[in-house]
């Protein structure tokens, strides 16, 4: 099948174009490199080396024999989109392209500006070109588990039956999320689902967990193919940044009680779970909303779980319960759905199965290379910037 992979040089869309190419895909990269752009804004880098798009590349048909095609451009180009569309009428859209990390939109009013309007307007310029020139395209986008926020009740995968004033109906799930980034894929949510009942289009909405870990069977294959792996305190997960806190010897950052407990998935999984929803499908006038995470974690339980794993390779890691540099509930109900890829095939990693020693391996064969600047919070979502951060203006605005 013939793939655009959206955002192909981001973390999870590197992984998944390579895992794509080898499931025998043609896999084509769009990405602006502006997530290695805000790394300069940021001053940070990734843990792990990677090399540049064109090498990346390169050495994938090196090592595979396979080609994955590369397109330089910005999802809030028109022309572009549309001539992307035009030339290579695609099936499937896998689309990772948006600015995905909840502190840099809480920066200040031009960074959550820059989120909203890269995120909403890309994922806009994206519908109207799949109706335009590829309208039996299946758009599968990857949304975020935190738009549902943490109500106290279970959480569905996407819709909820409702029974008001005697009267039944199948409704999309409310949502109520926690950063100006995580209201944008609330906002695309809707507008995915207006395009496809008015247009008929098929769609896929993937509300992601957290993801963590940064090999693939792919990546390993040569040091060119290593995936990213943010650890600062912006783009940092938190299992990732834990891991390399405990590397380092610095103890782990628990914001709050550390009773939020969030859903989380290995980036193995997340690679599978694209191939899964290209290869079934939506129907025509479908949205259809798996929630992709496979096991659901406190971040005060994560961080017993990391100071464990250090202690079995014998270093000594500590906790430190920081001041929330965000508002958000510190201990909620929480218990969602995750059924529908499990149904279609997917056969989970599990945290505990030592991934956890491996993730702590990774971040110690690289820990030279941590920036300590970089480790604790930078940014409060109440008053957005702290005076310590080196941030600047947000870079493509
Ligand atoms: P990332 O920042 O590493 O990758 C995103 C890529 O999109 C980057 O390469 C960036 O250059 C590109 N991009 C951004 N805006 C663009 C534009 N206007 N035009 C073209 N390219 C653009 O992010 P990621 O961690 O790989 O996340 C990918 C997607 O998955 C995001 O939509 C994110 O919201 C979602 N997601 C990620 C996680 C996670 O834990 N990483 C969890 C849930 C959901
Ligand atoms: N946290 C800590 N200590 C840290 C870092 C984070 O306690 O050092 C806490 C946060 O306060 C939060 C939780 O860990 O309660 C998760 O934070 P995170 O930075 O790991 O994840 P989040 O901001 O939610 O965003 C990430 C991705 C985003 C994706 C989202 C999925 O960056 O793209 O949408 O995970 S979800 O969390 O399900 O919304």
């Amino acid at each position: 099948m013939k793939v655009l992979v959206l955002g192909g040089d981001g973390y999870c869309g590197w992984p998944t174009s390579l895992h794509l190419s080898e499931a025998g895909h043609e896999v084509v990269i769009v990405d602006n490199f502006v997530r290695r752009t805000i790394d300069h804004e940021l001053k940070a880098e990734s843990l792990t080396p990677i090399a540049d798009p064109q090498e990346r590349v390169r050495a994938w048909r090196e090592v595979s024999g396979q080609s994955i095609g590369l397109e330089y451009g910005d999802l809030l180009d028109w022309e572009f989109v549309s001539d992307l569309f035009v030339r290579h009428q695609p099936e499937a859209v896998v689309h990772f392209a948006e600015q995905r990390a909840a502190p840099y939109s809480m920066i200040d009013r031009r960074h959550a500006v820059y989120t909203q309007h890269n995120n909403v307007i890309g994922n806009l310029n994206v519908l109207f070109a799949i109706n335009e020139f590829a309208p039996e395209c299946h758009l599968v986008k990857l949304g975020t588990m935190g738009e549902y926020g943490y109500p106290n009740i279970d959480i569905e995968e996407g819709y909820i039956e409702i029974e008001h004033n005697g009267r039944k109906d199948t409704l999309p799930y409310p949502k109520m999320p926690g950063s100006w980034y995580h209201l944008t894929k609330v906002h695309d949510s809707h507008n995915i689902h207006f395009a496809c009942r008015i247009w008929g289009l098929r769609a896929t909405d993937l509300n992601q967990g957290i993801v963590y870990g940064t090999v693939t069977p792919q990546t390993e294959k040569d040091f060119r193919l290593a995936n990213r792996f943010d650890y600062e305190e912006v783009f940092g997960t938190v299992l990732n940044r834990f891991c390399v806190q405990a590397a380092i010897g610095h103890p782990l950052t628990v914001y709050g009680k550390g009773g939020q407990t969030r859903g989380f998935l290995d980036i193995r999984d997340t690679v599978r779970c694209i191939e899964l929803a290209i290869d079934n499908p939506a129907e025509r006038g479908e949205m259809r909303v798996f929630n992709q995470f496979t096991e659901q974690f406190s971040v005060g339980q994560l961080a017993e779980m990391v100071v464990d794993a250090a202690g079995k390779l014998g270093r000594e890691a500590t906790i430190e319960r920081l001041t929330n540099p965000r508002v958000e509930k510190e201990e909620h109900y929480y218990n969602a759905a995750h059924t529908k890829l499990l149904d279609l095939g997917l056969e989970p990693h599990y945290l505990s199965d030592s991934l956890l020693d491996s993730l702590l391996n990774i971040a110690i064969e690289y820990k030279e290379r941590v920036d300590t600047d970089h480790v604790l919070p930078s940014v409060d979502w109440r008053t957005g910037k702290r005076d310590n951060v080196p941030i600047e203006e947000p870079t493509a605005l």
